[in-house]
């Protein structure tokens, strides 16, 4: 089954495919002559992982879905949250992003945090939402080079290493968008049989 995978994010569709399992493959908007950005302009993950969907499935008509993601730091209220993306800047800058968060939690004890993503789903019109949570702590300093985004900074429970620190496989095994993924394989694989 072909399925489109509506991300700009390479890093995405690399942790995706690794884990999506025989039978599925998937193709990116690109690839479907969307070049422009996808537009996330809603207050919540669903409604932004929603609308990514949906701009794909009404310019194609194909099944697609679309993940968005947040790191939600308690001591920081939640954010950055849906704002993740765009938190030091204009733009994806990673780097930049990583260095608000260490500013921002400078001196606070309370150092919990999760990764939430979710993923819609639209198969056959129809629209599915699926969940993944990772529970873990912002570390004081980034370490490692794998990964993206908050991954140099993100212990998950149980663990002292950061999501950088971990082998692709590691990480997809436990993280947020593995477990949000596990689902959709799941009901992808009920679906077909
Ligand atoms: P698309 O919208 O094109 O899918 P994006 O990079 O904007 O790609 P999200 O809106 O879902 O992705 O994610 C917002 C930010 O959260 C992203 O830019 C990263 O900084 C961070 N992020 C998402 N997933 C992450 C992960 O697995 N590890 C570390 N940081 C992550």
């Amino acid at each position: 089954m072909k399925i489109i995978f509506a991300t700009n994010n390479a890093h995405k569709i690399a942790e995706v495919e690794s884990v999506l399992g025989e039978g599925f493959s998937l193709s990116t908007p690109r690839e479907c002559g969307i070049t422009e950005d996808i537009p996330e302009e809603q207050p919540t993950l669903e409604g932004n992982a929603s609308q990514k969907a949906h701009y794909i499935y009404d310019r194609t008509g194909r099944d697609c879905f679309a993940d968005d993601t947040g790191l939600e730091v308690e001591a920081l209220g939640g954010a950055p949250g849906v704002h993740s993306a765009r938190y030091a800047t204009d733009g994806h800058d990673f780097a930049a992003n990583n260095r608000r968060l260490l500013k921002e939690l400078h001196g606070v004890g309370n150092r919990r945090a999760r990764f939430r993503t979710v993923i819609s789903l639209i198969i056959d019109g129809e629209e599915h939402l699926f969940e993944g949570i990772v529970e873990g702590h912002i570390a004081q300093c980034e370490s490692g080079g794998g990964g993206f985004g908050y991954d140099p900074l993100f212990i998950p429970e149980g663990f002292d290493r950061t999501f950088a620190e971990m082998s692709a496989d590691e990480k997809n095994a436990i993280s947020h968008r593995g477990r949000a993924v596990a689902k959709l394989v799941e009901f992808l694989h009920n679906r077909v049989k």
